[in-house]
């Protein structure tokens, strides 16, 4: 099988009860890539890229867009189902990119299970589950508004709930944890994600000054070193995420002890193939992680699923899809959802999606 031609196309999804707030700023729609591969024996495999925003990475659309029409001409003729040769196939066509290129594998994915009539989780070493848990993110909020729908998250049945935090004063930050502790307590696991914006000394704070409550902190500070500097203090386990940008730097900070578990995307590593290198460091040491990406509709989705699907359940600490902000799906029929907190396995083969063309309208690019 070859690729034949690939198609490029821009959607754009207005965040539902929105906006999302993140320490960085709010989020009030996010404009998805979709990348379309079309073979010579007549398969069609989706992937799809989806920044949310250009600040949460160094990470945009028309970034995205761009690395892609770079590559393109350079892909025609290749086997999709060869997933390392076409790996270093983009890499000898553009260096680094790899939240580009994540569409491109995952596409290559989709079509790799559609060719061999097998779910994308089987083609990565087996199913633990196919009802996946996930995790809900609660927005940066005022203390009672957060810890209300604390309440009403774990009412509905997420196995962990992530509390936003950052860029005001870590008073307010330790208040919403102390009162989403008091609402929830240890009926679900919680995480405290500050996206890159606590000095070390905020980091220490909210640690120290809530040392009877078993949250993870995620990502608290900018750079390895601001976290590596205070770590040894802090009373809570650490999660990296904005930071793992790329495999050499998941070994990096696994090897100098720097990561108790990970806040891992799938775009950002690369796509599903190092997606499931990463899985496989984090068993081989037993560090808990996450299956998700920054944002996405139902391919991305699907792509988290299948791989959240194969991780050991006591390191699984969930998959966070963005469906609860999106109205509609790209795949009115088999759209993924988050169900009483889980997420069910797509039935394939390949990703188990296809996007309605009708509803994506004609590609911006494309390559044959
Ligand atoms: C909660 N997420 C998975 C979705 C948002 O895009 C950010 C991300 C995180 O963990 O920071
Ligand atoms: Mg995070």
């Amino acid at each position: 099988m070859r690729i034949s031609e690939i198609s490029v196309y821009s959607y754009n999804l207005p965040v539902a009860n929105g906006p999302y707030r993140m320490s960085f700023g709010e989020i009030k729609d996010v404009d998805s890539t979709l990348v379309r591969i079309t073979t010579d024996s007549g398969l069609v495999g989706w992937g799809e890229t989806c920044p949310v925003g250009p600040v949460y990475q160094p990470h945009h659309a028309k970034g995205a867009r761009a690395a892609l029409m770079e590559m393109a001409p350079g892909l025609i003729g290749a086997d999709p189902t060869n997933l390392l040769g076409l790996h270093r196939r983009m890499d000898s066509l553009l260096n680094g990119h790899g939240y580009a290129k994540a569409a491109i594998d995952i596409a290559a994915h989709d079509l790799t299970g559609k060719h061999y009539g097998v779910r994308v989780a089987d083609l990565l070493g087996g199913v633990e589950t196919e009802r996946i848990p996930s995790y809900y993110a609660l927005s940066v909020g005022e203390p009672d508004q957060v810890a209300a729908q604390a309440a009403e998250r774990a009412a509905e049945g997420y196995p962990r709930l992530q509390l936003k935090v950052g860029n005001r004063p870590v008073e307010i930050d330790i208040e919403v944890i102390r009162k989403v502790w008091e609402r929830v307590g240890n009926k679900v696991r919680l995480a405290v994600d500050a996206n890159r914006s606590l000095t070390g000394r905020d980091a220490l704070r909210l640690s120290l000054e809530c040392p009877d409550i078993p949250f993870i902190i995620e990502q608290p500070c900018n750079t390895i070193e601001e976290i590596a500097r205070v770590r040894p203090q802090l009373n809570h386990a650490v999660y990296l995420d904005e930071v793992t940008e790329n495999l050499p730097t998941v070994l990096r900070v696994v090897g100098a002890n720097l990561a108790d578990g990970f806040g891992m995307k799938i775009t950002r590593i690369g796509g599903i193939r190092p997606m499931t290198v990463v899985r496989d460091i984090c068993e081989t040491l037993s560090l808990p992680h996450t299956v998700d990406d920054a944002w996405g509709g139902d391919i991305i989705a699907a792509a988290c699923a299948h791989v959240g699907a194969t991780v050991r359940p006591h390191l699984n600490e969930g998959v966070w899809i963005a469906q609860p902000y999106i109205d509609g799906h790209f795949d009115p029929e088999n759209g993924i959802k988050v169900v009483g907190g889980h997420i069910a396995l797509p039935e394939g083969p390949g990703l188990g999606v296809t996007p309605d063309e009708s509803v994506l309208g004609g590609p911006v690019a494309s390559y044959a």
